[in-house]
């Protein structure tokens, strides 16, 4: 038997570093605490449903050095994920893996990739700032298929109202734990000028793009960070931040995938 702090220490450590990643948004998320109870805390992502991986082959999510699942990702390439920097920024590569092709976490299905690098956008310091986005490189490649990014061309994506579709295996509430499932919900794209009169400084339109009803009841919430915001074939967006999750008038936050398309697609 051991005894003593110091054979815990490396535990200690790791559980710190292992929610290093979700902290800077999870901040936020009880910064301004819910003034009225929380009708979205009630629904079953927020307010959304169990999706078929088959239909989104190239959805993944991240785990640590013990299988957990901490964020959502993208294949756009054979052997590259696209992620949220805040995900990954302070997790060495070889920590962290890549789970492809398991809607139920708590299945066999699919595989779990190694990572040999992990790109961060040299501009990334917090989530409030922008360029919210980190390539994986994967020490094998995937034959499943990739989404396209969104490029500057693709404007009309953006429009105010654009029905988008989020995944990942995040909280179902708040205060929830992540889902066993992958989940997916549809959300309306936010304009810019109107996700600035909510977010003022803090939402960088030339860098993120804002997504959710004005009611609430449907959002990312946390653990669905780095995973994908999608219209059609495209991706769109980087579940990035939000005040809470499913807030009326506190549409979730995303790294705006065009804006930064060019950086990524130079990863390849
Ligand atoms: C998080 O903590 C998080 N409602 C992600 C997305 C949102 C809030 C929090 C958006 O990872």
């Amino acid at each position: 038997m051991r005894r003593g702090l110091w054979p815990n220490l490396p535990a200690v450590l790791f559980v710190t570093l292992a929610f290093w990643g979700v902290l800077p948004t999870a901040t936020v998320a009880t910064e301004e605490p819910p003034s009225e109870p929380n009708t979205a805390s009630a629904t079953p992502i927020v307010g959304g449903k169990p999706a078929d991986i088959d239909q989104y082959p190239w959805v993944v999510y991240l785990a640590d050095s013990r299988g957990e699942q901490f964020c959502g990702g993208a294949l756009i390439a054979p052997d590259k994920v696209l992620t949220a920097a805040h995900c990954v920024v302070d997790r060495r590569a070889p920590r962290v893996s890549v789970v492809a092709g398991r809607a139920d976490k708590n299945s066999r299905q699919g595989r779990v990739l190694g990572v040999t690098d992990s790109w961060v956008h040299p501009d990334y310091s917090t989530p409030y700032r922008g360029a919210d986005v980190a390539v994986l490189t994967l020490r094998e490649t995937t034959s499943r298929s990739v989404v396209k990014l969104a490029a500057p061309s693709d404007d009309g994506l953006y429009g105010d109202n654009t029905e988008a579709t989020v995944l990942g295996w995040g909280a179902r509430s708040e205060e929830g734990q992540n889902s066993d499932v992958l989940r997916r919900a549809m959300v309306p794209v936010v304009g810019d000028a109107e996700c600035a009169k909510i977010y003022d400084r803090q939402f960088v339109p030339n860098a993120m793009v804002c997504a959710g009803h004005p009611d609430g009841g449907v959002d990312a919430c946390q653990g669905d960070s780095g995973g994908p915001l999608v219209v059609g074939n495209k991706i769109i967006g980087i579940v990035s931040w939000g005040v809470g999750c499913a807030r009326p008038g506190k549409p979730g936050v995303y790294t705006e995938v065009a804006a930064y398309a060019e950086r990524i697609r130079a990863r390849f």
